[in-house]
């Protein structure tokens, strides 16, 4: 009987191990204001890149976004993206979605590199108004010590950081960046 119930504490607490979310750091492309279509390939070991399944199909393959687990130390993650003419596309720096009234998994990015395109304060040390912090209240994106280089910003699913970009036909642009949990 003991062995018994020893098994099945066990089996609730790998399920609750396995439920639990992770922070993501997580690097999204969108082409849909252009009509840019991308193409995401070359990711790091770890990561995972996606379309923007919650838009239309058309619009889906304007969107990509590059996804890492993150956890206590700082890991970069890099990838390539190709757009298919001349235009801006949005970056959007954030981490894994929640449902609603679930805890806001947070995450730090920092040193962001771009090789063929250009991109403004990636490294978030400058003060520039390059970036648009986003969120509600207290849940606003942030600019914060603790980077990994000085400063890092902190970002949310639903607290992202933007930026416009200009894009080439047919020239790839390899995404480099930094990231890691945090509260
Ligand atoms: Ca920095």
């Amino acid at each position: 009987m003991k062995k018994l119930y020893i098994s099945i504490v066990l089996a609730m607490a790998v399920c609750v191990l396995a439920e639990e979310p992770k922070s993501e750091g997580r690097f999204d492309v969108d082409g849909t204001k252009d009509g840019i279509t991308l193409k995401a390939d070359e990711i790091s070991e770890g990561g995972w890149s996606g379309g923007a399944s919650w838009m239309d199909a058309e619009k889906n393959k304007q969107y990509v976004m590059a996804n890492f687990h993150a956890g206590s130390d700082w890991k970069k993650g890099t990838f390539t993206f190709t757009p298919s003419k001349d235009g801006n596309v949005n970056v959007v720096l954030r981490s894994r979605w929640v449902e609603n009234g679930g805890t806001i998994l947070w995450v730090l990015i920092d040193d962001i590199k771009l090789e063929g395109a250009d991109i403004v304060n990636g490294d978030f040390e400058k003060d520039s108004s390059a970036w648009t912090l986003n969120g509600e209240g207290n849940n606003k994106a942030s600019i914060v010590d603790k980077g990994h280089s000085g400063n890092a910003v902190r970002v949310a699913h639903d607290s992202p950081a933007m930026q416009t970009i200009k894009v080439k036909a047919n020239k790839p642009v390899k995404v480099t960046y930094w990231f890691k949990a945090t509260e």
